[in-house]
């Protein structure tokens, strides 16, 4: 029914764009989509969108014991001036006035991820009650406002006490296990499940790079091998949460597919964009969605592919009931004649970024990651788990803070994400990463993410100029 309805408008939309086109010819700029061309299909998810360890803070409380993130943050050098998620957000503490703020924007769902190590302190073993209580604190809260819980159930916080971190497959089995508990304790108010959060972050940034936590930089081979670990850990986890959810449920996973733009739009860039799509993502995304790795991978690697265990492409490739996708920035490809078919364009150093200079000023891969991952895959769901931008912001001497160039970002790529909703791709909900500024990782505090700044001297939440404009897009379904 519901399928029906978003089919209708985007027919309805496309019509009424084209309509507008042809009744006045002479007014070129009558034919730029007006906003009420950009409203969105009724019953449109808006979310926003967070993660345990870069808001939660309290790392010593109630049993919770140190992820692998505490050790690097601490370690000298690794993040930005030293800087830690010890205290964050203290979301822990002030997690009903967050929901509050998500209250006050209109959102209607709220994405966030549960800490493994305040269920399961040691990666295994006995689950820890007084962690699990806060997150049943946390959904209560949510629900009473009406907002709809979408649980990560691993943004990176990996129990530092597991053997070999992501190195050993028991850990891709403990996380099934740690997966399935919370499905049997929260699957009667959570529906909505996510596996694991951008795998290559977790395994290559942090056992190839080493630029994220555990920082080590292991040959290809073992490198390899924690990719596989990861997909395992996704797939038997979709298991486990089938096996012990109390009700119906829908599994995906957030995933930072690279996303293919075609350099020019037209059909055999198009279709070297998709065929990028498919080789670019080969060890992850690809290898979920046709649960085997694409023999070209496998090639490549020779000798240093991973060893694969009887049922472990069968788990990594579970059917899925969505995608998420957590988009930011694209990569511009354009078909060549060398055997894999394109080739991936430079950005000259005069291509505008925000903040963080690896966001491009490109919303045009909104669309291009929905469309090619629907084209290749057409799987029955797609979210955007994650979308925003840095920006340095400076709260005025009157308490504001004018974020424009965050709004001109969220705008711009909303409007592009109409375009795959008007093309009949089924997106069901968007999560504007982020909620509130947070410890942004290797570079600590000084990326602000946030449509909500925060003072990290007092825990203050100001709402920034964005949090208005996103406000008032929910209010009226649309981009404004
Ligand atoms: C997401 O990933 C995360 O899910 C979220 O936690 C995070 O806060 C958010 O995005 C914003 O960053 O400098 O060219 O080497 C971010 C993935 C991987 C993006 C590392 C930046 C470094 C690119 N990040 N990457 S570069």
């Amino acid at each position: 029914m519901k399928d029906i309805t978003r089919r209708e408008f985007g027919k309805a939309v496309t019509a009424a764009t084209a309509l507008a086109g042809i009744s006045s010819p002479r007014h070129a700029l009558a034919q730029q989509p007006s906003k009420s061309d950009l409203a969105y299909p009724p019953g449109f998810l808006w979310g926003c969108a967070t993660a345990a360890y870069q808001i939660e803070g309290a790392v010593h409380e109630d049993g919770r014991k140190p992820t692998v993130w505490d050790i690097f943050a601490h370690t000298p050098g690794k993040t930005y001036h030293g800087e830690t998620g010890d205290v964050a957000d203290d979301s822990y503490h002030l997690y009903k006035e967050d929901v509050r703020l998500l209250h006050d924007l209109g959102v209607k769902t709220y994405r966030f991820s549960i800490a493994w190590a305040r269920i399961f302190p040691d990666g295994t073993g006995q689950p820890n009650p007084k962690g699990l209580d806060y997150y049943h604190r946390v959904v209560d809260e949510l629900l009473a406002y009406n907002i709809t819980p979408y649980i990560t159930l691993f943004h990176w916080d990996l129990p530092a006490a597991l053997p070999g971190g992501w190195q050993s497959r028991d850990t891709s089995k403990a996380f099934a296990d740690y997966a399935g508990y919370i499905a049997s304790r929260l699957s009667d108010r959570v529906h909505h499940f996510m596996t694991t959060n951008e795998i290559i972050c977790f395994t290559d940034l942090g056992y190839r790079t080493g630029r994220f936590a555990p920082g080590l930089a292991l040959p290809a081979g073992e490198a390899n091998q924690v990719r596989h670990h990861g997909v395992l850990a996704h797939g038997l986890g979709v298991q486990a949460i089938r096996a012990h959810a109390r009700g119906a449920v829908q599994v995906g996973l957030a995933e930072n597919a690279t996303v293919c733009v075609p350099v020019i739009e037209d059909a055999e860039q198009i279709e070297a964009a998709r065929r990028a799509t498919r080789n670019e993502n080969a060890p992850f995304l690809t290898t979920i969605m046709e649960g085997r790795y694409p023999q070209t991978y496998l090639e490549q690697e020779g000798v240093y592919a991973p060893r694969v265990e009887p049922g472990d492409m069968e788990a990594i490739g579970s059917k899925l009931d969505f995608v998420g996708l957590n988009i930011y920035t694209p990569i511009y490809v354009r078909a060549d004649s060398s055997p894999q078919g394109y080739a991936v364009l430079r950005p000259p150093a005069s291509f505008p970024h925000m903040a963080s200079d690896w966001i491009k000023v490109a919303p045009e891969c909104i669309y291009w990651g929905v469309r090619n991952v629907c084209d290749l895959w057409h799987p029955p769901a797609i979210y955007i788990t994650e979308n925003g931008c840095s920006s340095d912001d400076v709260l005025t001497a009157d308490g504001q803070v004018e974020d424009t160039d965050r709004i001109m970002y969220l705008r711009n790529h909303l409007s592009q994400l109409h375009r795959a909703i008007r093309e009949d791709y089924p997106v069901n909900g968007y999560f504007l990463w982020s909620l509130l500024d947070n410890f942004e990782w290797d570079d600590g505090y000084s990326k602000r993410f946030g449509i909500h700044y925060v003072d990290f001297a007092t825990e203050k939440r100001i709402p920034k100029l964005s949090a208005a404009w996103y406000h008032e897009a929910i209010a009226q379904n649309a981009v404004v």
